[in-house]
């Protein structure tokens, strides 16, 4: 019985160590799929279930790619966050250009299925039929200071294939 109880202590005693390991999780790179809006259940994972850019950069991890649908894809939805930028990563890569259902980065059009980003958060700039600000006297009330941002990022971060317009740095810093 003693020898028993003893055995038991050493077992657990073995154990601890291994459960206070810090587990890392463990993600696999993947292609996140974005739409101007949520589509389906909103997880990334494909053209039906398509997420917003801003939550594909949220959640993207090292090696991903993001493949962006046509369309206007603003950096917030809340006029009054003037400071929200598309943020990019490194080893992350946002593709524009598709029509939403290629299976294939090679099969997406970006003079086509023109995918713009852009800072008219308070939806009121003069555009053209694509949603684009082709001149600055378009811009009507108050931007996104700045649409992209690419701070303490690696060459490995990839924006192609997007006409980025309607940033304006009109802030004091
Ligand atoms: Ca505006």
């Amino acid at each position: 019985m003693l020898l028993r109880i003893a055995l038991r202590r050493v077992l657990v005693l073995l154990c601890l160590p291994l459960l206070s390991l810090p587990i890392a999780p463990v993600y696999a790179a993947s292609i996140r799929y974005a739409a101007p809006t949520d589509q389906g259940s909103g997880d990334c994972s494909s053209w039906s279930n398509a997420c917003t850019l801003q939550t594909a950069l949220t959640t993207a991890v090292s090696g991903d790619q993001i493949w962006v649908k046509m369309g206007v894809h603003k950096p917030a939805t809340n006029p009054a966050q003037r400071t929200a930028a598309f943020a990019l990563k490194s080893d992350v890569a946002i593709y524009g250009g598709f029509a939403g259902t290629e299976t294939a980065l090679n099969q997406r059009d970006w003079t086509l299925n023109v995918t713009v980003l852009s800072g008219d958060i308070d939806n009121n700039d003069t555009v053209d039929a694509s949603g684009v600000v082709t001149t600055a006297t378009n811009i009507v009330g108050s931007n996104a200071y700045h649409v992209v941002s690419a701070t303490n990022v690696l060459s490995t971060a990839v924006v192609d294939g997007f006409v980025i317009t309607g940033g304006q740095a009109n802030g004091t810093s």
